[in-house]
């Protein structure tokens, strides 16, 4: 039987979009046990962060050759659309498929600047690429998916609050993400301060392994990392900034203490980042509760009990080199928007 062009197109151009959001982790992954399957040695727990949104659309079609990647407006052959081609590569085992996909990913805040924008990037692929194949997969086994794409998209598959669980079989099937809390848990104020919207010259993939490699703080880095996951999950868990935020302050000093301590030295902060810093630790002292927590790049996050957002967002706004201040909160799961 021949089939008609319609038919053809509702048969062989599978196509689906989803939205998921950026997270900040409050205790961090910042080194691998695989780098093929990003595995990490520690657990880490985030939060999903309302409006640091990416969407992807990803569309299969029988008559193209060759996976097209279109990043922010741009088509690219690069290493980050590489990585979206292996990514694609596990999509298509899953499904047992073997079909090119058209993929455009447009994130809506500063990409490769240490947002976590590949976090938001394959949690939404993770989505929009399943559902077009038509397959049904849990949160757990979407999680374990996304983080194949980026380590940190684990925790970008849920809203609010997530913990990704570090696991410990070679193959990677206990490492995976789950929900800590509902966004409705705790509504916390996320104040994120830019002091640097350029793409950063030493990505997290690198830095984390060149951390790995050489730096002799890195051992200390993993031994003291426990104590910090388990005081940020109660501290979420209990609703309580100062359990939280001081053990997300610890756990960030000692990332980038054991980064910086690295030969070469791998420094992600700019002068703006460090006033941010002493800003937060002089608001406490002028009795607002605020806490920092700075990810693989030069931007600050801060975070406040809900009400006073706006104090917290004013006084960081007004920091020297502080280009830009966005507002964010605890934020929603990845999700599908249309899938034909
Ligand atoms: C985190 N970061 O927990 C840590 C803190 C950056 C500093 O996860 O190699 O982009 O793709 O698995 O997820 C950034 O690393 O790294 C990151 P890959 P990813 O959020």
């Amino acid at each position: 039987m021949v089939s008609s062009r319609a038919d053809r197109l509702v048969k062989d151009m599978r196509e689906a979009v989803a939205i998921a959001n950026s997270n900040v982790a409050l205790a961090k992954y910042w080194g691998k046990r695989n780098e093929n399957l990003n595995l990490p040695y520690t657990g880490s727990i985030s939060i999903t962060l309302a409006g640091l949104s990416t969407t992807a659309r990803v569309r299969f079609d029988t008559e193209r050759n060759h996976d097209h990647i279109v990043l922010n407006g741009e088509q690219t052959d690069n290493s980050p659309a590489s990585v979206i081609r292996q990514f694609l590569d596990h999509v298509r085992r899953a499904a047992g498929e073997k079909t090119a996909a058209e993929v455009e990913v447009h994130s809506n805040f500063p990409v490769a600047a240490g947002l976590a924008s590949s976090a938001s990037t394959f949690a939404a692929l993770a989505v929009a690429a399943t559902s077009a194949l038509g397959l049904s997969l849990s949160r757990c086994e979407l999680s374990a998916l996304a983080r194949r794409g980026s380590g940190s998209a684990a925790r970008s598959i849920y809203g609010g609050y997530a913990e990704w669980l570090a696991g410990e079989a070679d193959d990677g099937s206990d490492s995976y993400a789950v929900q800590l809390a509902a966004p409705q848990h705790w509504r916390l104020g996320v104040v994120v301060a830019i002091t640097d919207s350029g793409r950063k010259a030493i990505g997290s993939r690198e830095g984390m392994a060149h951390a790995l490699k050489r730096s002799p703080f890195f051992p200390a880095w993993l031994e003291s990392h426990e104590a910090d996951l388990a005081a940020v999950r109660h501290g979420i868990l209990d609703r309580d900034l100062a359990v939280t935020g001081q053990a997300a302050e610890r756990n960030c000093l000692k990332m980038h203490a054991a980064s910086m301590a690295a030969s070469p030295p791998l420094l992600y902060w700019k002068p703006a980042t460090l006033a941010v810093i002493h800003r937060v630790l002089q608001l406490r002292e002028e009795g607002t509760e605020a806490y920092f927590t700075i990810d693989a790049g030069p931007q600050v996050k801060v975070i406040c009990a809900w009400p006073v957002r706006d104090t917290v967002a004013a006084a960081i706004r007004e920091v020297a080199g502080v280009q830009r201040v966005l507002l964010s909160e605890p934020g929603d799961a990845a999700e599908l928007v249309e899938c034909a």
